[in-house]
């Protein structure tokens, strides 16, 4: 009984939101906001929210993301590859000159400008098939856990497109409706992006030069600082405190507790510097390693230390291979 129900209730839920998302029970109070706060036209944003289509797929996408589900070991094979580094290489030697650029402008070592974009989306290769709009109401309007946070991205892009002069209904991402070769969400758009190769529109799509100033200026304003370590290796002495191993991603442990959880440095780590004690399982046996304050820049584009280890250390087989004659 219950069965049929449900699909008889989800028969219902698909006919009625086939006709896009102007028709969901949260659409008025969304389009009352966009409406107070953005000056925006009833019957414009009807049509196009109205265009807004559920997509399945992206609700059983953010239930399991890679972060969470795989170690280090596995994380790591996904993202450093020979291809994702001779990538890299190429991608270096085709945008030198914008690269170098926007180190200098923006203080951010160009490793980890091309390393991102690697990450990110295989140096544009891959920027995400999906409509953004369908993306964002998807998740704003059908997946409760974080409808206030898609919501507001929902927000964000709607002004960005109108700012921009881009059609909102044709602009493509990943399924959470991050966007470009960075893949910024639209409020990271908004705050960062920037028009490097100055034609007068910050195009992260299809202007190398422009997604390149765009995550050099992201690095910059959340604290990059040039030249810096980002990470160093531990060794284990005696027992580790694996409670103490991982704990979240600010470099809060100073270098001189070390000892007591069981870790010492590699290298001459000052002593009153503050680290985060990391514990990965990797591919062939457990690692320890010291986040630097730049490996907490890095999580600020993700929050994730698998994610900041991956980018890091593209970089620098990127770097490598670069200098090999
Ligand atoms: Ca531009």
């Amino acid at each position: 009984m219950f069965r049929i129900l449900a699909v008889i209730l989800s028969l219902f839920a698909s006919s009625v939101f086939a006709a896009g998302y102007a028709s969901h029970p949260a659409y008025p109070a969304f389009e009352a906001k966009m409406i107070r706060e953005h000056g925006f036209e009833a019957a414009e944003l009807r049509r196009l929210l109205g265009e807004a289509e559920r997509k399945d797929s992206i609700l059983e996408a953010i239930a399991r993301p890679a972060e969470k589900r795989l170690t280090w070991g596995e994380y790591r094979k996904i993202f450093i590859t020979q291809a994702r580094i001779d990538g890299g290489v190429a991608f270096w030697r085709e945008n030198r000159e914008s690269l170098a650029q926007a180190a200098k402008r923006f203080g951010v070592d160009p490793e980890v400008i091309v390393a991102i974009i690697g990450v990110e989306t295989r140096y544009g290769g891959n920027m995400g098939s999906y409509r953004v709009i369908d993306a964002l109401a998807t998740l704003a309007f059908d997946y409760p856990p974080r409808s206030a946070f898609f919501g507001g991205e929902l927000e964000q892009f709607l002004v960005m497109a109108r700012e921009q002069g881009f059609d909102a209904l044709q602009l493509k991402g990943s399924y959470a409706g991050a966007m470009g070769m960075g893949q910024f969400i639209p409020s990271s758009f908004r705050a960062y992006a920037v028009d490097f190769d100055g034609d007068g529109r910050a195009d992260i799509w299809n202007s190398r030069t422009d997604a390149i100033g765009s995550v050099a200026n992201y690095f910059n304003r959340h604290g990059w600082s040039a030249g810096a370590h980002v990470v160093d290796r531990a060794s284990a002495v005696g027992t580790v405190a694996t409670d103490r191993m991982n704990p979240g991603l600010e470099p809060n442990t100073l270098v001189s507790e070390l000892p007591a959880l069981g870790l010492s440095p590699r290298g001459n780590l000052p002593a009153a510097e503050r680290v985060l004690p990391l514990m990965l399982q990797a591919e062939d046996g457990t690692e320890y390693w010291l986040g630097r304050h730049n490996f907490y820049v890095i999580t600020r584009y993700n929050r994730s230390p698998l994610y900041a280890m991956a980018v890091h250390q593209l970089s620098q087989e990127i770097l490598a291979a670069l200098r090999q004659p």
